[in-house]
Formats: C-alpha cells, structure tokens, sequence
C-alpha cells in the first residue's frame, strides 16, 4: 500500500487550490509559505527564503514582530471593534500618539491604503469648496504619470496604466495627469483656479522605484503653498522608515498639507490606514460625512501605536539607510552586464534589465528564489528590492551573494 503522500507540504497542493478556486487576478511566483519571522519566510516544503518584498513594504519591521504579536494578542483577547457608533478607550489614545508623532492636528483612521487616499481626495475637494471658494462640482486634483495609488474605480480613474484601466469605466472626473519629477508642468497645472490638491508618491513604487530630483517635491509644496493648493503625499509605501527616514518627504523637510499612511502602520498583520492634517482640512467634515465600519478599531489602534514604537525604538530608519547604501554599493560591485540602472533610497530599490527577452526579470526572481531569496518583477523588467528593514549587513552581503549567483545563469 503505497503511503499518501503528505499533502500539506506539497507547493503543487496549494497552487492547484488557488488555481481552481482563487480570482486569477495575479500572478505569484510559485512559492507557497507556511511562516514568517523577521526578514525570512519559511515554504510548506521547510525551505527559508529571505523575503525581499516584504508584503510591499507592509513588513517593515519584520515578519511577525513579538512586539506588534503580543500587542495585536492582548488586545484581540479585549475588544476588537466597537464601530464608530460608540466610543472606545484606544481611539483617542491612537490619535494623540500618532498626531503628534507626525505633527498634525488631527488624524482620519481607515483600513486599506487605497480608502485613505479616496478620504484624502474627499477631504481635498471639500476644502476646496468649504475652504477656498471652488464652485460646486468644478475641484481639480493634479496627479501624475506612472502613479500608483490603489484599485477602486475613481483612483484608477486617474492611473497612466492601461492594465489597471481596461474595461472598468467610465471613470470619475475631475483628475489631471502631470509628468512626475516635472517642476514646469506642474507650475503650469497650477494656474487653474479650480486646483485644490496635488497626490503624488514621494518615490514612485509600482513605476519602478522612480526617485525624483533633489528639490522636487520641496519645490513642489512650495508651489502649492504660493497657489493655495493641498500637497497630498501618499506615504504608503515610502513612509514608516523605508526610505531610511520616517517618511519621504523627509528627505526635503516637505511637510504635507495632507499625509496618507498604510501598510506598515500595523506592521503587517491587519489593514491599517491613516490621514492625517491640520484643523482648517480636517475640521471641514461633520459626523455623517465620511466612515468605514472598521476604521479606527481599537484592535488596529493598539497594534498601529506598537508598530510606530518599533521603528523608532529599533531606529530602522537609520539601518534602513545604512543597509541600503550598502545594498546598493553591492549591487554596483556585481557589475553586471543586464543591470541596466540601480535606484533607490533606504531599503527600497529596484533594478532594471536590459535584456532582449522580456521574461528575463522573471527568470532571474524563479533562479533567486532556488537560491533563497524572494523578489518579485513589475512592470516586467524592473524587480524591486525591499526587505523588512532590520536585515543585518551580514544577512545584506549574503543577499548580494545569492542575487550575484542568480544572474550568474543570465
Ligand atoms: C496591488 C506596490 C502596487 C501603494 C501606494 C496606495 C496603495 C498602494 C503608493 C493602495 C498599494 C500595493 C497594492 C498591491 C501591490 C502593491 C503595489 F507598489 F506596492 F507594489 F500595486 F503598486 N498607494 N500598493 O503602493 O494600498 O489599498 O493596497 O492597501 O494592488 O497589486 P492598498
């Protein structure tokens, strides 16, 4: 009698679970995990991997942090949602902490990233026409090309990328797309009266890790301020220490009229979102106006406060600055032919391949993974970089190893 095999730990199981049963509305490298714990995951087969994406920058402080774990347990064993119908008794603790971690008056808790920046986009038209005078119905928001700010039908209303758009229109009105790391273009969108806010990534991911000239986005708020328009700065994915300061606009002591967190404002265990601005911004919204039925739930309240004393407490910002310029130097050092361009800031970088077969990028993420390391491509020719950012310089010189092997074959 031949013995079953053991199912659970066959990746083959899993793929063909999903494949059958799952929207096929990605492609995942073919790796099925089973754990997480600081910078590595583990499959269902025991092999570990160094996890290069972090959950798109939702883990940076590490799989499964024992700090945020015993936080979001403790708190899960208490009260987990009351709805905004009631008040709790972690709400307004959350909101002073995180007010005053990132200097703004007052704080909009939601979920995903993607409903905070639909609030901030609410928030801007609403102060548009509360605040500064627009006409009914005629607010503008400049944002730019390559832009990616999440997937409901008004934000890919204004997305460049034709397969985030195919077939869900119409779309929402009242967007204006501008070159990113184009002071010019912007300066010229911004003599429309009817302007009332410009969203742009302070680094843009999804494009490929697109850092912008030094000055751009000082120049930009300083632009926006002379035109009486709300620079909106999606931190979502460049915030909470990636780029190796607390947030992107950091880089520029830009201090956004309208800041957008998510992802690792828990740290990766729940959807947590925030925006967060001052009182002439916030203070336009009454109750009944806007809501989510989890938003500001004490659970993510509790687990989001931890998640913000991590980064400082373990200062990962500074490691993510120290590891990147040496993650970055490594890549140099490999020196190889089909690496046509090296960027990033911090931990969050992305290199791009030139080679003549398109499917090279995903080729070289399937031989880093055999080898032990996790990356996924986007854009097909750019694969980006971005592991939790307490890796060790050892654990980085021995990333650079395994990447330098995998494009050995190349
Ligand atoms: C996917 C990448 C994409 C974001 C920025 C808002 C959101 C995101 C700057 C929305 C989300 C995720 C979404 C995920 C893949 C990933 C991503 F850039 F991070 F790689 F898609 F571009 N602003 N980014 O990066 O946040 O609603 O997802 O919580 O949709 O495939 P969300």
């Amino acid at each position: 009698m031949q013995a079953t095999k053991n199912i659970s730990n066959s990746t083959q199981y899993y793929l063909e679970k999903e494949e059958q049963y799952g929207a096929h509305n990605y492609h995942p490298l073919p790796v099925v995990l089973k754990k997480g714990r600081g910078v590595f995951v583990w499959d269902v087969e025991d092999k570990r991997y160094y996890d290069f994406l972090s959950g798109y920058s939702a883990i940076n402080q590490g799989h499964c942090h024992p700090r945020i774990i015993e936080t979001f347990v403790e708190q899960a064993q208490q009260l987990t949602l009351t709805s905004r119908a009631f008040h709790n008794n972690v709400l307004g603790e959350y909101e002073e902490f995180i007010t005053r971690f990132f200097g703004y008056d007052k704080v909009l808790p939601m979920n995903t990233g993607v409903e905070a920046v639909e609030t901030a986009l609410k928030l801007a038209r609403r102060w548009g026409y509360d605040v500064k005078g627009i006409p009914a119905g005629k607010a503008k928001i400049i944002t730019c090309e390559n832009n990616f700010h999440g997937r409901t039908i008004s934000v890919i209303s204004f997305s460049s990328d034709e397969s985030s758009r195919r077939s869900f229109g119409p779309f929402t009105p009242g967007f204006e797309l501008i070159p990113y790391n184009d002071i010019t273009a912007l300066q010229i969108a911004l003599a429309d009266p009817f302007v009332t806010g410009f969203l742009v990534e302070p680094i843009q991911g999804e494009a490929g890790v697109i850092v912008p000239d030094e000055g751009y986005l000082s120049k930009a708020e300083e632009l926006c301020r002379e035109a009486g328009v709300l620079f909106i700065a999606d931190e979502i994915q460049t915030g909470l220490s990636r780029t190796g300061l607390m947030l992107g606009c950091d880089h520029e002591n830009v201090h956004p009229d309208i800041l957008i967190l998510g992802k690792a404002l828990s740290g990766g265990t729940m959807p947590v979102s925030a925006v967060l601005a001052d009182n002439e911004i916030m203070d336009t919204l009454r109750p009944g106006d806007h809501g989510s039925t989890y938003g500001g739930n004490p659970l993510a309240c509790k687990v989001a406060i931890t998640a913000l004393q991590v980064l400082a407490d373990e200062k990962m910002a500074e490691n993510a600055r120290v590891m990147g310029d040496h993650f970055r130097n490594g890549l140099k050092m490999l020196n190889h032919d089909h690496i046509s361009i090296i960027r990033g800031k911090g931990l969050f970088n992305a290199i791009v391949i030139d080679h003549p077969d398109k499917d090279t990028a995903w080729e070289i993420c399937l031989e880093m993974k055999e080898n032990g390391l996790i990356a996924k491509p986007t854009h097909n020719d750019r694969i980006r970089f971005a592991p939790p950012l307490l890796i060790t310089r050892e654990q980085v010189d021995e990333c650079l190893r395994i990447i330098g092997k995998s494009l050995e074959k190349f």
